[in-house]
């Protein structure tokens, strides 16, 4: 055994040791950081821009951290920094170890550390496993076969048609940006595989070389300081095993989409959700574990992203005897309200498919919208971004915020000509917009000033929505009431409230309008959350829910159009509630 190895192994003998003497003298569950966490997500190219080129950088994410410290975030995650040529921005990267140099420079990333860590603010990258950028030079030694590199990627010679003689990819299966997901490479005669776009190759996963050299992108950045990754397009990381010929099986129709280039034309039983991927999961786990026992310091977290069912996703929590990312995303309430429209069954049935499908002992989480979705507001309705925000900061567990769901923004208006994202572009000018993500990633809108204070250049990446006069942060922080306001009274009852971030949880739809959110802890005040997400006002007896809450309620939150005043009881048998109103009260 190398010296190194074995000194690894005595430390994770001694890691282990302290775990079980700590767990053993205290009766409390003590929570870790990240269990009751508020993560907000960062798109760096819209956040904010310091040298005035019209794009987001790490400069003006580091000058905008007070910010985020003032709303009482706890960690934020950013979207990818790292080098790449921009095809799918930053989601396509061709150095892992680099950082943009639009966005700066490695000095400038320790720079944005070391400020967060004075303002005891985490930060998580976004790891990309499933693909590199193409120009990437581990791709470009793989299509010259050099030593090490001849199966980073997923090549295959294709097949020939018996009839025509003619070259065809080795199966039918569809990227997830409209048409094959096989390139043919003219250097080296074969198909590569790509399930996003043509600039973004599948790493082979099925290489130990490519695992290891993954691997050793996550200590990178643990090494420099982060708090842990979100990781990056799950679902396809492996696809099946070819058969003893060498050949993959064709995926089948599914009869949801007419249009034969869309990937829902096809099932993606083969080339998404393998039980491999929830094993490489755990492993990561295992570095950052590892890191925490060798270098100290607080917990590092995996968050993964993974729209997958609730069969598949519950495992990358971990099994009995193997643990696995800290909180694989739950997009419940986006993609249940997306098939059925927002009412209070709906969202009963969105918090049921997590929680009660959810391991004993795992923490929940909540999300509302990413940059691959329209904004919450726009989504949801104006008029419920207060509820919304106030769901996921009343339900048990971490909630995840996507920039500008705090102050209500919209989605931007993008004409075709300006459309810049690959699934848009992809397609054309009659159905851009059923696929293309720019609208949700316009820019920040920090004031009413030009440029929405954003950028001091003249122009800006994407154009920006055009309510950034009245949406904005300047604004919302100097008007009486306001969408910002709200949300910072409800982490700051998260940060406060024991009852939120330990006590049990009881919720229900209690009419097909009304939701009901009640947390409880032994010795403290419980809180209740109550939403009309309904057009009509009604008055509802909230006994009916609980037979214990007679008692009279005081209001602590309301969203943004409520009447009811703050500190106010309110009798819980006879409780109004107008239109889209939204409350928060505490039998305090
Ligand atoms: C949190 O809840 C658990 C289980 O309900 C309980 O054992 C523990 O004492 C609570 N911890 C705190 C800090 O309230
Ligand atoms: C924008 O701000 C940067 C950094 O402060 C400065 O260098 C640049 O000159 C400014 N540009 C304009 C157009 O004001
Ligand atoms: C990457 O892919 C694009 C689109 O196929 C192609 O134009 C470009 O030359 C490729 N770059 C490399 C380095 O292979
Ligand atoms: C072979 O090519 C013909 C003509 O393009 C096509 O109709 C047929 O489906 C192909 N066969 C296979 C097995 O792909
Ligand atoms: C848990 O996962 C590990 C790693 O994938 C696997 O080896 C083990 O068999 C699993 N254990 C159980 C109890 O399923
Ligand atoms: C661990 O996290 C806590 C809470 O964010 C922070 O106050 C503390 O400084 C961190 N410790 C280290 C060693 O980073
Ligand atoms: C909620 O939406 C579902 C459709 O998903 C519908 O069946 C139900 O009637 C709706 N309830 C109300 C009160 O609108
Ligand atoms: C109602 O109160 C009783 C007595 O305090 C308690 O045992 C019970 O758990 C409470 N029920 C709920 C649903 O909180
Ligand atoms: C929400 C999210 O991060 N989506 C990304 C998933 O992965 C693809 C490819 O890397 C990106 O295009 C998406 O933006
Ligand atoms: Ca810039
Ligand atoms: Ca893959």
């Amino acid at each position: 055994m190398e010296l190194a190895t074995l000194l690894t192994f005595l430390l994770l003998a001694i890691g282990h040791g302290e775990g079980c003497q700590l767990q053993s003298s205290t009766s409390e569950t003590v929570k870790d950081w990240w269990q009751t966490a508020q993560f907000y997500q960062i798109y760096p190219r819209s956040f904010k821009d310091s040298d005035g080129d019209g794009i987001g950088d790490l400069n003006g994410i580091t000058s905008k951290l007070e910010y985020l410290k003032d709303l009482g975030i706890t960690a934020a995650w950013l979207s990818p920094i790292f080098t790449s040529p921009m095809v799918d921005f930053g989601y396509d990267i061709s150095d892992f170890f680099d950082i943009q140099p639009e966005y700066g420079t490695l000095d400038d990333f320790r720079a944005l550390i070391k400020r967060a860590k004075e303002l005891d603010l985490k930060i998580i990258l976004d790891f990309v496993p499933n693909h590199s950028s193409n120009e990437s030079s581990w791709f470009v030694k793989s299509v010259n076969r050099e030593k090490g590199y001849e199966d980073y990627y997923v090549w295959h010679d294709g097949k020939v048609n018996a009839t025509t003689g003619a070259r065809e990819p080795p199966t039918n299966w569809l990227q997830y940006f409209r048409g094959s997901a096989w390139q043919w490479n003219k250097e080296r005669q074969q198909y590569y595989l790509h399930q996003f776009a043509v600039q973004q190759p599948d790493l082979n996963y099925r290489n130990p070389l490519v695992v290891d050299q993954m691997k050793r992108v996550l200590r990178y950045w643990l090494n420099e300081g982060v708090s842990g990754f979100r990781c990056d397009a799950l679902p396809p990381l492996f696809e099946v095993l070819p058969d003893a010929e060498g050949q993959w099986p064709d995926e089948v129709v599914t009869g949801a989409t007419e249009d034969a280039d869309d990937r829902a034309y096809l099932t993606t039983t083969y080339i998404e959700n393998q039980p491999e991927t929830i094993d490489m999961v755990y492993q990561w786990r295992t570095v950052l574990d590892d890191h925490k026992r060798i270098h100290g310091g607080n917990s590092s977290v995996l968050l993964i992203e993974t729209y997958s069912p609730a069969w598949f996703s519950m495992q990358f929590y971990g099994n009995r005897s193997t643990e696995g990312a800290h909180l694989p995303f739950n997009f419940n309430l986006i993609t249940v309200m997306e098939q059925k429209g927002l009412n209070a069954s709906n969202v009963q049935e969105a918090v049921d498919l997590w929680l009660k499908n959810m391991p004993a002992g795992r923490t929940a989480n909540w999300v509302l919208g990413n940059h691959d979705k329209r904004r919450a507001a726009s989504r949801y309705g104006k008029e419920h971004i207060d509820a919304m925000n106030m769901l996921v900061m009343v339900l048990p567990g971490a909630s995840v915020t996507y920039q500008g769901e705090e102050i209500g923004m919209t989605d931007g208006e993008i004409s075709w000509e300006d459309t810049v994202d690959p699934w848009g572009c992809n397609s054309n000018a009659d159905i851009y917009e059923q696929y293309t993500r720019d609208p949700e990633r316009t820019p920040f809108q920090w004031t009413a000033g030009t440029n929405a204070g954003f950028t001091n250049g003249s122009t800006t990446w994407l154009p920006l929505a055009t309510d950034y006069e009245t949406i904005n942060v300047e604004k919302e922080l100097s008007d009486d009431r306001s969408h910002l306001k709200i949300y910072k009274a409800l982490v700051a009852l998260r940060k406060s409230s024991k009852t939120l971030q330990n006590g049990s949880t009881k919720y229900e739809a209690i009419t097909g309008d009304i939701f009901v959110v009640q947390r409880s802890l032994a010795n403290s005040a419980t809180i209740v959350g109550v939403i009309n997400f309904g057009s009509v006002a009604v008055t509802v007896d909230l006994s009916q829910f609980d037979k214990n809450r007679t008692e009279s309620l005081q209001l602590l939150i309301r969203s943004i159009d409520s009447t009811k005043v703050e500190g106010t009881r309110y009798d819980p048998k006879t409780l109004s509630l107008d239109p889209a109103e939204a409350l928060v009260l505490t039998t305090e």
